[in-house]
């Protein structure tokens, strides 16, 4: 059997190497041309396991669940709601005010989903409460309620049934006195099984929370992300974005999750996420301080 000389061998690495430095870049702009286009969960690289910074002791945390004591028993099993810091920072301008448009993920990292069941009680209104699952499988409502779900209007979309102060964008100076200056108007979200970020035994393979539903005839809905599950919005996404115009200096970009504390979870410290910016924006770049 011919056997191919040591020159041939190196001749055929070189033209690998070559196409790989040529082609591997040229993958690497096709996928970001299209990550625009794709579907949300797709358009979304991994999250790092702990993507979260605690909040500066100067912030206030919303007062304690009235139900918190839950979590200290071992017959339930309580989420935990976590937010990935702000990414894909896009400066954009709407009517005439220059805004920052930024992706977040509302992440359920505790032992049990996070879930709400929804009794219609108005036009566009439901009325939560928290279920919280058994170690068996059975479910525990949570008393006092969850606040509402919102039959909420998505331009291009039509309306949709979402959890009202799931989470809200805020925007902090920094220093050793941190102020609030301002927030965004995004606080409803789906709270849906989008994408599984962790392969954790207790986290279900498949989706247990299905998109939300549209419709205006119905009475009842369940919301909910189960363990190792995320509900994810790109930068694009409606009301995506945080007002910034007129602003000069470091602020901390901070997404919170459950501000006003109406889920009881396993650990209420943990709920901000937060990137540094510097203002004033570029016209197309956000820099970091
Ligand atoms: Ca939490
Ligand atoms: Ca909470």
């Amino acid at each position: 059997m011919p056997r191919r000389s040591p020159r041939r061998r190196t001749l055929s690495l070189a033209t690998v190497v070559v196409l790989l430095a040529v082609l591997t870049p040229l993958a690497f702009l096709a996928l970001s041309s299209t990550e625009q286009t794709v579907d949300r969960a797709k358009a979304i690289v991994p999250l790092p396991p702990k993507p979260y910074l605690a909040p500066s002791e100067s912030r206030k945390l919303p007062p304690a669940h009235p139900s918190a004591a839950l979590c200290e028993r071992d017959d339930v099993e309580c989420p935990d709601l976590a937010m990935r810091a702000p990414y894909q920072l896009v400066p954009d301008t709407i009517r005439g005010r220059r805004v920052l448009r930024v992706a977040n993920a509302v992440m359920s990292i505790g032992k049990g989903p996070v879930e709400v069941r929804g009794v219609r009680s108005g036009a566009l209104t439901m009325a939560a409460t928290q279920y919280l699952r058994r170690p068996g499988g059975a479910s525990k409502s949570v008393p006092g309620g969850a606040g509402t779900i919102v039959f909420k209007a998505i331009p291009a979309q039509g309306r949709i049934w979402k959890f009202q102060d799931a989470a809200r964008f805020e925007l902090w100076t920094t220093g050793r006195a941190p102020r609030l200056v301002r927030t965004g108007p995004k606080l409803v979200y789906c709270l849906r099984d989008l994408r599984r970020l962790y392969d954790w035994r207790r986290s279900p393979g498949r989706e247990v929370y299905p998109a939300c539903s549209r419709s205006a005839k119905r009475t009842r809905v369940t919301l909910g992300t189960s363990a190792g599950w995320a509900d994810i919005y790109p930068a694009s996404y409606y009301q995506q974005w945080i007002d910034v115009t007129g602003l000069r200096g470091c602020f901390d970009l901070t997404h919170i999750a459950d501000p006003k504390n109406r889920i009881v979870e396993s650990d209420e410290t943990n709920n901000e996420a937060t990137t540094r910016i510097q203002l004033p924006m570029g016209r197309k770049l956000v820099r970091r301080c």
